[in-house]
């Protein structure tokens, strides 16, 4: 049996560092409202792989909504107010999610919280996000927020040097993260996603991030 609700002290809410909180849990409830909105989204706006600006395939697959999107081709990485497959401007924030991410941002120490962009990750068993920084948007003084969803993940927590030791973070179904303070340019990503099946996403794990592009 997979833990896909593990339980014990590891379930605890935990400060991680000064302005970094993960809220085990807290969207949870929301799990299947979240989805629906999500299957809306990627109708209008379908997932897909972006290709880096070294010409490597991601293995993650990538949709946005909200003002803008987050994309990345051979001319680098950019805030996009339109979806360049379509032209079209990205599929709007559904105020359930800017609701949730402004709440989570609240209890992390940050009130105001605006995120004017939702990436959404998609993962199947073999993908992985390498080491890397969040540094596309505006305004370091503002958090990001995730959000996971479906399979378990186990998050790498690097320091600010790509080389520093990285902690390994199990994230479950329906836990929240908040990262800002000093954790917000700290080098992060996720390994390699494990076999399994979610009862509501099947072979799947989904995370969203909110942030404030400009
Ligand atoms: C810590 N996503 O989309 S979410 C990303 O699970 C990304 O899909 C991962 O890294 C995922 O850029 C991790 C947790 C996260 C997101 C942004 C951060 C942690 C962060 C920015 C700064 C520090
Ligand atoms: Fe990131």
């Amino acid at each position: 049996m997979q833990d896909f609700f593990a339980d014990g002290p590891e379930r605890k809410d935990e400060k991680l560092d000064e302005g970094a909180l993960l809220l085990r849990g807290f969207a949870e409830g929301m799990a299947a409202d979240l989805l629906a909105e999500i299957d809306r989204i990627a109708a209008a706006a379908p997932f897909r792989h972006l290709v880096t600006p070294g010409g490597f395939r991601m293995s993650v697959a990538m949709t946005n909504c909200g003002d803008f999107g987050w994309v990345s081709d051979r001319r680098g990485y950019r805030y996009d107010p339109q979806d360049p497959e379509s032209g079209r401007p990205w599929p709007p924030m559904p105020p359930l999610f800017l609701d949730l991410a402004t709440r989570a941002a609240a209890m992390a120490g940050f009130p105001g919280f605006h995120a004017d962009v939702c990436l959404i990750n998609c993962y199947t068993p073999g993908t992985r996000l390498t080491l890397h920084q969040d540094k596309d948007e505006g305004d370091f003084t503002q958090p990001i927020v995730s959000i996971s969803l479906g399979l378990p993940a186990v998050f790498l927590w690097g320091g600010l040097a790509r080389t520093d030791k990285a902690r390994r973070i199990p994230l479950y179904h329906g836990d929240v993260v908040v990262w800002g303070g000093k954790s917000r340019l700290r080098y992060h990503g996720i390994a390699p996603l494990k076999e399994g099946s979610h009862p509501l996403l099947g072979a799947r794990r989904l995370n969203l991030t909110f942030r404030r592009a400009r």
